[in-house]
């Protein structure tokens, strides 16, 4: 078996017998062994029934009913669950995703880990899509796109090798299935391959405002993950807004409860909020789970000194801007905050929170070839050989 092809349905009986067709004449047609797995939620048009007709006509054909249960995500992962093949593919069963391009991401495997029919690169995009359609769509990807590279992660057309998601633990309350790939799976190369996006002829779209939340509330988790350096920003800037916040806190209680004076008090919740920062960001930043007192003291100490740099980048570029180019103090002083944020950032990701260096490979065979020659000339024998 080279693809298993996962179609999740709901009420989709007008459009199943036409879409079957077509995608098994492609496979046909490019010599592909594939099976098809239709995961139906029990639909009230009966699709389900429809599609274990079709069984006798397709070798290939498998149908999953699932009771109680409903979920777009959710029967895609129990169609993945259920795949015999190393590879595949997902998408919809309305003929919005052309059949035709079955081969193209099957083939893209060869190279890629992932490969995804894209309406957002050249040669792609949307047909028969209202203005107030193509603007959440646009919404949703924007934010989409603090969590991933990948043009258009909100494909529901994709095919992926198997070891993407071995092992990996999906979250299916997700509706874009994709995007929890993209965020959670183990992959190296993606490659996307444009298609233009055909609005559904018949049945009835799924679509609806809850749906607009759930994606906000799915996003919101994939962003605590999510391993661009976007997203490690985003966090990093909420990490830091919460830290003003503590340096306030901790300043009003040293004046105004235990009476201290303001600069001393200052001092004391600069360094509370650094703690803090310090905190936030090894667990929710950068996702540091490195272990050992040491290794988290020789952290705090960089993160301290990377704090402190900042500070120093804030004054000097404030007294450049105002000094030297006269603008005006608060102007002056927005432009260095940004500017020490940055230095901030860059220094925690590059110094402070930089991954520990893994576990040596194992040396390949030419390298240890090469090492055992260039220590027999050092040592007047050939390799081992003379031992
Ligand atoms: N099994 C299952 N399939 C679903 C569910 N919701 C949607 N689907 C299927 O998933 C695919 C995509 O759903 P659509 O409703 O077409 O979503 P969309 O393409 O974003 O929007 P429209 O094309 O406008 O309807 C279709 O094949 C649906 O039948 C569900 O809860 N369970
Ligand atoms: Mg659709």
């Amino acid at each position: 078996m080279d693809l298993s092809i996962i179609i999740p349905t709901y009420n989709e009986a007008e459009n199943l017998a036409p879409m079957l067709a077509q995608v098994f004449q492609v496979l046909r047609d490019n010599d592909i062994r594939g099976e098809v797995i239709v995961v139906d939620d029990d639909s009230p048009d009966r699709t389900w029934e429809l599609a274990q007709a079709l069984v006798v006509r397709y070798k290939g054909l498998r149908v999953i009913r699932r009771q109680g249960e409903r979920g777009l995500a959710t029967a895609v992962l129990a169609g993945l669950k259920a795949a015999s093949s190393e590879k595949f593919l997902v998408m919809d069963a309305d003929l919005s995703h052309p059949p035709e391009l079955i081969p193209k991401l099957y083939q893209a495997l060869d190279k890629a880990d992932i490969s995804v029919a894209s309406r957002n690169v050249k040669g792609g995009g949307v047909r028969g899509w209202p203005l107030s359609r193509k603007a959440i769509s646009w919404g949703a990807t924007t934010i989409a796109k603090l969590l991933t590279d990948v043009k258009d992660p909100m494909s529901g057309f994709f095919a992926l090798r198997k070891d993407v998601v071995d092992g990996v633990e999906l979250d299916p309350t997700g509706y874009k299935i994709l995007l929890e790939v993209l965020v959670r799976g183990r992959y190296e190369r993606v490659e996307e391959i444009p298609f233009v996006f055909e609005d559904r002829k018949t049945g009835t779209s799924k679509m609806s405002s809850g749906i607009i939340t759930k994606y906000v509330s799915h996003a919101w988790s994939l962003l605590k993950v999510a391993r661009t350096t976007r997203a490690q920003l985003a966090r990093f800037l909420m990490v830091g807004g919460l830290g003003i916040l503590v340096n306030l806190a901790v300043l009003w209680a040293l004046v105004d409860l235990a009476s201290w004076n303001y600069l001393p008090a200052a001092a004391l919740s600069f360094v509370a909020a650094v703690t803090f920062n310090f905190a936030g960001n090894r667990a929710f930043a950068f996702r540091d789970e490195s272990r050992g007192a040491g290794r988290v003291a020789s952290q705090y100490a960089k993160f301290f000194a990377v704090s402190a740099g900042s500070l120093v980048v804030n004054l000097a570029a404030l007294f450049v801007l105002v000094d030297a180019a006269h603008l005006w103090y608060i102007l002056g002083q927005v432009i260095a905050i940004v500017a020490a944020t940055a230095c901030n950032f860059a220094g925690n990701k590059l110094w402070t929170f930089r991954p520990a260096p893994t576990v040596q490979k194992v040396p390949s065979v030419r390298a240890t070839a090469l090492r055992a020659m260039i220590m027999g000339h050092f040592h007047g024998y050939e390799g081992n050989r003379a031992r």
